[in-house]
């Protein structure tokens, strides 16, 4: 009977350990699989911005999930700040009191890291910077992995350096992604720098369509009814702004694109906007690649060996142009 009740209770107690196990939101079942245990999977916090947000953000988001899978010895947790800085501090703050092994960041905002930081390092976790950078001392975190922003900038810039050539007037109205992520903070600089460095380049407007195709829209048709046909040059920093600027031009009965209608640069680089660029619509969309997933993951199995990471790992990116970009550059491409 005695050896009954203790069978009964080991039973009874390892079934409500199951139920309070916390649920994480990476890919794959709540359970261990087949042959391995909980405790050997690596416990990784990714806080994103806003999963759902843009094209490439949703490429992003998948990348993570797909290359951190409880397959690949991952148990992953996401937290969506929903693009709202204060909440995207306070959870990672949670990862550490989970305790998590490593915490990714995404950061929405540039600013605002170093206490939150300064607990995930007492507390002995590293920190992966991936995608955005923050301004933060380079000891409160271990690396950043991603696209340079300026420099992509600089790749839409000379571009339209040649459209504007020998003196033609740029008229240029500017969408800005979210202020303060550092994609906005760097491509914005790479256009003040060459307006400034240009004569023939003027600044009509500037304001931030919030990475958003709706927003984008809207402040595009207001820019309409104020400058009219004085506009020949969209700077949207990331594709989904460039497609509503695309919308709001041709339902004021503009042509977007093309050698002759308003030049639109975009940036991301995305297969449906690559099509925009086949099709003439975008003339240049400078790369940045989303899929980063797989690069965190290398990091973190290297740390896991005992390696070090190098402090920051860029990625490769190029640009694309209407007149240059084939069906077979678009077809071969991973996202
Ligand atoms: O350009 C935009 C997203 O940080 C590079 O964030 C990323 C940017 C990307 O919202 O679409």
């Amino acid at each position: 009977m005695k050896k009954f009740l203790v069978v009964f209770f080991v039973v009874a107690l390892t079934i409500s350990l199951c139920a309070c196990t916390p649920q994480t939101s990476g890919s794959g079942p709540s359970t261990a699989p087949e042959g391995t245990q909980n405790n050997s999977l690596i416990r990784v916090g990714f806080a994103q911005c806003k999963a759902d947000e843009s094209d490439w953000r949703k490429a992003n988001t998948k990348s993570v999930q797909d290359a951190l899978s409880r397959e690949n010895g991952f148990d992953l947790i996401l937290a969506d700040s929903n693009n709202d800085a204060a909440k995207q501090v306070s959870d990672v703050q949670g990862f550490i009191d989970q305790e998590v092994d490593y915490i990714i960041i995404a950061a929405v905002n540039e600013d605002g890291w170093d206490t939150v930081l300064g607990n995930a390092q007492k507390a002995g976790i590293p920190v992966i910077l991936m995608d955005r950078t923050i301004n933060a001392s380079e000891d409160l975190y271990t690396c950043w992995l991603g696209g340079g922003f300026y420099d992509e900038g600089v790749k839409a810039t000379d571009w339209m350096a040649k459209r504007f050539a020998n003196g033609k007037q740029a008229n240029i109205v500017h969408l800005q992604g979210q202020l303060g992520a550092s994609a906005q903070v760097g491509r914005t600089q790479a256009l003040e720098d060459a307006i400034g460095a240009n004569s023939n380049w003027k600044l009509l407007a500037q304001q931030t369509g919030e990475w958003s195709t709706d927003t984008a829209k809207e402040i595009m048709a207001s820019w309409i009814q104020q400058y009219g046909a004085e506009i020949n040059c969209v700077y949207a920093e990331n594709d989904n702004m460039a497609d509503g600027a695309i919308q709001a031009l041709e339902e004021a009965g503009m042509t977007a694109g093309g050698d002759e209608g308003v030049a639109i640069i975009s940036f991301d680089a995305n297969r449906a906007y690559l099509q925009m660029t086949l099709e003439g619509k975008i003339n240049c969309n400078v790369e940045c690649n989303p899929l980063l997933g797989p690069g965190v993951a290398a990091i973190i199995k290297k740390i896991e060996s005992g390696g070090q990471p190098n402090k920051k790992e860029s990625v490769e990116e190029t640009a694309f142009y209407y007149d240059t970009i084939t069906q077979e550059i678009i077809d071969a491409r991973p996202y």
